[in-house]
């Protein structure tokens, strides 16, 4: 891909993807007064809260701590209406942040880029769309999302499907009827969970496919009074400090407290009114050893379990929905009514752990030991998460060394801080891999991932530095802090997408930095501080 960059456009930064991490970062360079362009292969912004529209979708951390923090006029403009706002409401919410700023002006929408290489000569980074067309840049910025890149299994016979099929991930504009139609689901991690009780309500039946039970907690969703959330806002300095300076982001932990510690009459008493209070960490933070310690996990995994027993009628049912790995080794999920539906008459469930799918055939689905006819399947099966999309990219650094090359081996997968790799100078990744944003409240994550960018990006310049990259001393040493952090807890115990584990095929090795967002910023913030240690100017 040589290029005559005289014949194309020249910018300071080219981001990729108008999520929430790249709206931000749009907005801090250009008021920085950099030159940016945003490609979107979307056709208007939102990424995640664009693209997953499946009924049922909203989000798992509170909506007064899931949106941006950066702007006092944005919080005070913009009011949420239940504890986790569904999915309409969150894209709204990204529209009025992008009308705002007037973002859209500097974003190419239906714009897929395709491959990104640095030019050692000039220094600049070369990027090319689906259509061929090709800019440069000083600095790459990839804001691809970690679950953006929708993994549909292959499955014998996939194509040969009569009915209506989609992905949870590429959910339709337009409104799926399922009104007396046999639907089946395959999948049942977070959004498998939100949609099967919504889709239940409208199918004339649901048949859902579950490879791996799952542990869920209620939501306990409520509308929010508008008392509540003023509130917030006017502590909201006070909240942010504690949301930066936490484990997952929130403005709330752990009690430091084993669950060994506790008498099992007050270990149930404290998880009975965590179960009735609701939310994500609810049950996990009454200690702080859940995650770490199998014998304090089993506390939690076995109450979940007994609520499940209580819940489903049938007993049979239940046995099947019983998970067994340890909670909290996947993210975590809650839920509104997902184990009630399964006393509904119209639903069934097929365990595919017992009884494998074989193929998939123009009526619907065949296991080892039964044929389902179904109208419409809906594929909850998640994504190729974290390294996913940025390999969808042909990315290639120095030397012409491809990154999906470099980091072919998934327990070699290299990078400093999250944020950048030896080899690829001046190219930065939002919420990329080994960085804390998908244990966390990701807005904080966001935030903290483009602020930093953004001051390093005006240190460069300040410096009159024109290329710089991570050491590789540097990245083996946060690769082996990644790795070791997170061999101390029991999440590498566990198959599941944080591990690479869902993916046929794709490398083994934990895909993120589990020390907490907190400990994390502290860490960025003294690298910064000294000069961005670890980075070297070429
Ligand atoms: P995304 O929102 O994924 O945006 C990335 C954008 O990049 C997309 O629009 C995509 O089209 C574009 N893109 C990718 N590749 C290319 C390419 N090659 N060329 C051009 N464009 C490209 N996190 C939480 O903290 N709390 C929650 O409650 C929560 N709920 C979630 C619910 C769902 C259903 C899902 C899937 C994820 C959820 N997450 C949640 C994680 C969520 O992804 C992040 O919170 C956040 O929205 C990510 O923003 P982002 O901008 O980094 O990435
Ligand atoms: O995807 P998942 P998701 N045959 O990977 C099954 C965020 N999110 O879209 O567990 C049969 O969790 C797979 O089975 P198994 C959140 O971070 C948040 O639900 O691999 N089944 C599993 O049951 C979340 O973690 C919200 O055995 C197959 C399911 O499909 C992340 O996005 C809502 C299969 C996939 O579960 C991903 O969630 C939605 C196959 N070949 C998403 N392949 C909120 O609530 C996979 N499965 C905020």
């Amino acid at each position: 891909m040589a290029l005559n960059q005289q014949s194309c456009q020249v910018f300071d930064a080219v981001v990729v993807g108008a999520g929430f991490s790249g709206l931000y970062m749009l907005h801090r360079l250009r008021e920085a007064g950099y030159s940016v362009r945003v490609y979107e292969a979307a056709d208007d912004v939102g990424g995640t809260w664009y693209w997953n529209r499946y009924p049922g979708a909203r989000c798992d951390i509170e909506s007064i701590y899931y949106n941006y923090t950066f702007s006092k006029e944005i919080l005070d403009e913009w009011t949420w209406s239940s504890r986790y706002a569904e999915q309409p409401e969150i894209l709204s919410y990204i529209n009025f942040v992008a009308d705002k700023l007037d973002l859209r002006r500097d974003i190419q929408f239906n714009t897929r880029i395709t491959a990104a290489r640095y030019n050692e000569e000039s220094r600049n980074w070369e990027i090319r769309m689906e259509d061929g067309t090709l800019v440069a840049a000083e600095y790459f910025i990839t804001a691809l999302g970690c679950l953006s890149s929708s993994n549909i299994p292959k499955i014998k016979g996939l194509d040969s499907f009569k009915g209506e099929m989609y992905h949870t991930g590429r959910w339709p504009h337009k409104k799926v009827d399922f009104s007396g139609k046999r639907v089946g689901v395959i999948g049942t991690g977070s959004s498998g969970i939100q949609a099967i009780p919504v889709i239940a309500k409208e199918a004339g039946h649901l048949t859902v496919f579950q490879r791996t039970p799952q542990y869920s907690c209620p939501a306990q969703n409520h509308p929010l009074e508008a008392e509540e959330i003023r509130k917030t806002w006017e502590n909201y300095d006070e909240t942010k400090q504690q949301m930066r300076y936490s484990q997952h982001g929130v403005p709330y932990g752990p009690r430091m407290r084993s669950a060994l510690e506790d008498s099992p009459e007050e270990r149930e008493r404290l998880y009975e009114k965590a179960w009735q209070e609701g939310g994500l960490f609810s049950l996990t933070y009454n200690y702080n050893d859940i995650a770490m310690v199998p014998e304090s996990n089993e506390t939690a995994a076995s109450f979940i379990r007994s609520k499940i027993k209580q819940i489903v009628h049938d007993p049979e049912v239940a046995q099947k929905l019983m998970p067994t790995y340890y909670y909290a080794t996947k993210r975590p999920i809650i839920d509104t009514n997902y184990f009630e539906t399964y006393n509904r008459e119209n639903v069934s469930l097929v365990d595919i752990k017992t009884a494998p799918i074989m193929e998939i055939t123009p009526d619907g689905i065949k296991t080892t030991d039964n044929e389902y006819e179904l109208d419409v399947l809906v594929f909850a099966t998640g994504f190729d998460a974290m390294t996913g999309p940025l390999f969808k990219i042909d990315i290639r650094g120095k030397n012409d060394v491809s990154l999906k090359d470099k980091w072919a081996d998934g327990a070699e997968l290299k990078t400093y801080l999250g944020l950048a790799t030896s080899g690829f100078p001046n190219m930065f990744m939002l919420t990329g891999p080994q960085s804390p944003s998908v244990l966390s409240n990701m807005m904080v994550s966001i935030e903290q991932h483009v602020d930093w960018v953004a001051d390093c990006i005006d240190y460069l310049r300040e410096h009159h530095l024109e290329a710089f990259e991570a050491t590789e001393e540097a990245e083996a040493f946060w690769s082996h802090q990644c790795r070791a952090i997170a061999d101390m807890s029991l999440l590498t115990k566990t198959d599941s997408w944080y591990m690479g584990a869902n993916i046929d095929g794709k490398p083994r090795g934990f895909l993120a930095f589990a020390g907490g967002v907190g400990l994390y910023r502290l860490i960025c913030d003294d690298i910064a501080a000294r000069g961005y240690e670890g980075f070297a100017s070429l």
